[in-house]
This record gives C-alpha cells, structure tokens and sequence, in this order.
C-alpha cells in the first residue's frame, strides 16, 4: 500500500490573488466571474480573494511575481486571452505569459494557477469563457485551491 497526498477542493480558511488582464476584457471578465464563483461555492471568503488588473496578458507574470513576493497568498489565479486572429505577436504575448507565469511559481513556491486562454478565434475563446467547452477561469480557480492545500499539506 501507498500514502498518497493530495489537495482537497476546499477553499475555507485559503487566501487567493487573482490578476487578470483587461485586453479582450469581453472574455476575460467571465473568466473572472468564472473563478470568483468556483471560489465562493468552495468555501473561500469574499475578504480572502483579491483582484488585480494588468493591461493585457505580457503583464501577468509581473503582477503574479509581486503578488507571490507578498507571502499573503495560498495561490494566484492568472487570467487572459490571447487570440490569434487579433495579433501579429500572438506567440510573443502567449508564450511570455506561459513562461513567465511558470517561472513565478517555480521561483517562489507560490502555486499559479493558468487560466490564459490561447485560441485562434474569438469564438473559440468564447467557447471556454462560459461557453460550450466550460469556463476556464472556473477550473483554473479549482485548481488554486487544490494545489492551495496541497502546498499547506507538503509544508508541515
Ligand atoms: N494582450 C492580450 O492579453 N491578448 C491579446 O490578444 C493581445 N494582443 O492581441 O495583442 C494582447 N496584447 C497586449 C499585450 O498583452 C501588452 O499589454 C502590450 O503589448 C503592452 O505591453
């Protein structure tokens, strides 16, 4: 037999950043209300859940990267969307939010949750903003709070 250690999808009692970018703040405000709603059903408390604006998705990690420094939070939810058809640097943007929201919670054991939509349409990115493939601000919400706990756990 095994010990297994896992997070549990409660968010009593965790405190939460979420920075999310305003460029396509058409889709990137339901992200937002896709989160704050996965939180609230999941226990966390309105004063544990702070929301941080940036331009646009190049923006996150810098923001997340202050965020973690504060040593306030159990986890950042990042949120964007980065679409193709709009952009001729698509890969810049998209790839520097990858990495660089990578690179934050490797460098600070501050779990970063990424709920940065990269599609090629509008319409997909409406698809996973609330649509009919889900919300992605939803699960990344629901992945904070897993890796929230699970980082709580693996300390002690
Ligand atoms: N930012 C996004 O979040 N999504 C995009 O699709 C996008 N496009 O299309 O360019 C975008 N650009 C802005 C970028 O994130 C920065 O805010 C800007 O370059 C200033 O640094």
């Amino acid at each position: 037999m095994s010990q297994v250690t896992e997070g549990n999808l409660d968010a009593r009692g965790l405190k939460f950043a979420i920075v999310v970018a305003r460029f396509n703040s058409f889709i990137t405000d339901r992200l937002l209300a896709g989160a704050e709603d996965a939180l609230k059903r999941s226990g966390a408390a309105a004063e544990d859940v702070e929301v941080v604006r940036v331009p646009g998705s190049w923006e996150l990690p810098m923001a997340a990267k202050a965020l973690a420094a504060q040593k306030r939070f159990d986890a950042i939810i990042a949120l964007g969307a980065v679409i193709r058809g709009e952009t001729p640097h698509f890969d810049h943007v998209a790839g520097q939010a990858a990495s660089g929201l990578a690179a934050v919670q490797a460098e600070t054991g501050v779990p970063v949750a990424f709920g940065v939509l990269t599609t090629n349409t509008v319409e997909q990115a409406i698809d996973r903003a609330g649509g009919k493939s889900g919300n992605k601000g939803f699960d990344a919400a629901m992945t904070a709070i897993e890796m929230g706990d699970l980082m709580r756990r693996l300390r002690k």
